[in-house]
């Protein structure tokens, strides 16, 4: 069975099921189509089928020309059907892992996709988890699951974990050149995954475990939210200090080795570096372990919003107005520079807080032409001098490259520059950098 299966993928006659095409499936299913596979995209939101039957595209890293590409070639298929996975050879779950309202692993996508390949699976075929999660997942939680009714991993279907390494927007890194970390729960598997992968993805790093896998993954992120979190506590020192961040930041990584730059924000935002260490934390808390640095960086970052408030009430004060009253316009919502997502953006909280202390808030984001907080509509404010020299205070969240700032620079009483996305402009008295 197993040298059927390898034969099927090898030739690349082997049929790829992606289910959950989002910013990591979706990309992916274009990758294995692209490089020759037939793939089905199964999904079960019934809007982004039509959509990409009608050659849309609703992912911003995946051009219309890829999804025409695979069409013409007759290579991607989509469908909400997961009975499709009987006639497969692969499939990939590439689905979210947010967290409950505890804050707690919520891997109930998962679950539910595990169910529906059981319902339609059928013997030799390779079930891979792309999604971030705790280690354990895939042998606590699939495992029991895909080997009901006495069907045995290793021998009747094979099963792997391999984080998805998806940064939104970036221009250089896509899902074919990123390195892509496999593993196994048994040999066989990680042997299977690690030749499917290797035909549509260039560099392949096979780990010996499924739970080694799951920790690669927590580790890249817990490493980016704990240096986040140390940046911001470093900004609140040299605010202490007297010292500007941004410079110290900026020499400290001429160093050619041993260091790597970390911004001060206005928070932490996205469904991955927010999210997926507290994942690890909880798993290592259910082992009896306090996972301390995570929990204090998430408590650091999660501060980030209100101390940006301060700021703000700190610049209006100096020119003798209240918070309360002001006209303070916040410029750039997205989680982050020139991504059109705003999961667990900083963006919200900080309207929120300006709201409920009384301020008269708008916001500019190209990417947003409409916003909604505490059920509230907002609507992007129009880009014009105007609309900067009437405003008290513009507070820039999120640094868009599009933004035209020297207009903003040229006509704003008060600006709070959270990004630093301002330093090239000379000191002026009206700019306030975290
Ligand atoms: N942030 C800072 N300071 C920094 C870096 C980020 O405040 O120095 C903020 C961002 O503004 C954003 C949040 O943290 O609100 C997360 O930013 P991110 O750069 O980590 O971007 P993400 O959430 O898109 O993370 C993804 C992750 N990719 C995967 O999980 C596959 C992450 O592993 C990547 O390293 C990251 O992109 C990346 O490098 O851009």
């Amino acid at each position: 069975m197993i040298s059927e299966l390898k034969k099927k993928i090898s030739s690349k006659k082997a049929r790829i099921g992606i289910i959950g095409l989002g910013y990591v499936g979706l990309p992916l299913a274009i990758t294995f189509a692209k490089s020759g596979f037939h793939v089905w995209g199964i999904d079960i939101d019934e809007d982004r089928v039509k959509r990409i039957k009608r050659g849309e595209s609703y992912i911003l890293d995946v051009p219309k020309s890829d999804i025409a590409l695979v069409k013409r070639s007759k290579s991607l298929w989509v469908t909400t059907d997961f009975s499709v996975i009987k006639s497969l050879d692969a499939v990939i779950i590439c689905v979210p892992t947010p967290l409950h309202k505890t804050r707690e692993p919520d891997v109930s996508y998962i679950v539910s996709a595990v169910k529906n390949i059981k319902r339609h699976m059928k013997r030799g075929q390779i079930v891979v988890l792309e999604s971030t999660t705790y280690p354990g997942t895939t042998e606590e939680v699939m495992l029991p699951i895909l080997e009901k009714d006495g069907m045995k991993e290793g021998r009747d279907f094979y099963l792997a974990f391999s984080p998805e390494r998806v940064d939104p927007g970036n221009p250089k890194y896509d899902t074919k050149n990123t390195p892509k970390i496999i593993g196994g729960i048994s040999a066989h598997s990680t042997e299977i995954a690690k030749l499917l992968y290797e035909q549509a993805i260039d560099t392949i790093v096979p780990v010996s475990s499924a739970k080694v896998a799951e920790m690669v993954k927590l580790l890249e992120n817990t490493f980016r939210i704990v240096n986040i979190g140390l940046v911001n506590e470093i900004m609140l020192m040299c605010d202490r200090l007297g010292v500007d961040v941004w410079e110290v930041i900026d020499a400290a990584k001429t160093k050619p080795y041993g260091f790597m730059p970390f911004y001060p924000g206005p928070g932490v935002g996205g469904h991955c570096i927010p999210v997926d260490p507290i994942y690890l934390s909880w798993k290592a808390r259910v082992h009896g372990f306090e996972a301390r640095f995570i929990d204090l960086a998430s408590y650091v970052n999660s501060q980030m919003p209100h101390y940006v408030i301060t700021k703000v009430i700190e610049g209006l004060n100096d020119r003798g107005k209240a918070l309360k009253g002001s006209k303070v316009i916040v410029v750039g919502v997205a989680y982050k520079k020139d991504v059109k997502d705003l999961r667990e953006s900083p963006a919200l909280e900080v309207i929120d807080i300006l709201m409920r202390k009384g301020s008269h808030v708008s916001y500019y984001d190209p990417l947003f032409p409409y916003l909604k907080i505490n059920n509230i509509n907002l609507t992007c404010a129009k880009f014009s001098a105007d609309t900067f020299k009437n405003s008290d205070c513009v507070l820039i969240v999120t640094d868009h490259s599009s933004v035209d700032y020297d207009t903003i620079v040229a006509n704003s009483k008060l600006i709070i520059d959270t990004r630093n996305v301002l330093k090239g402009i000379k000191e002026r008295k009206n700019i306030i950098r975290l």
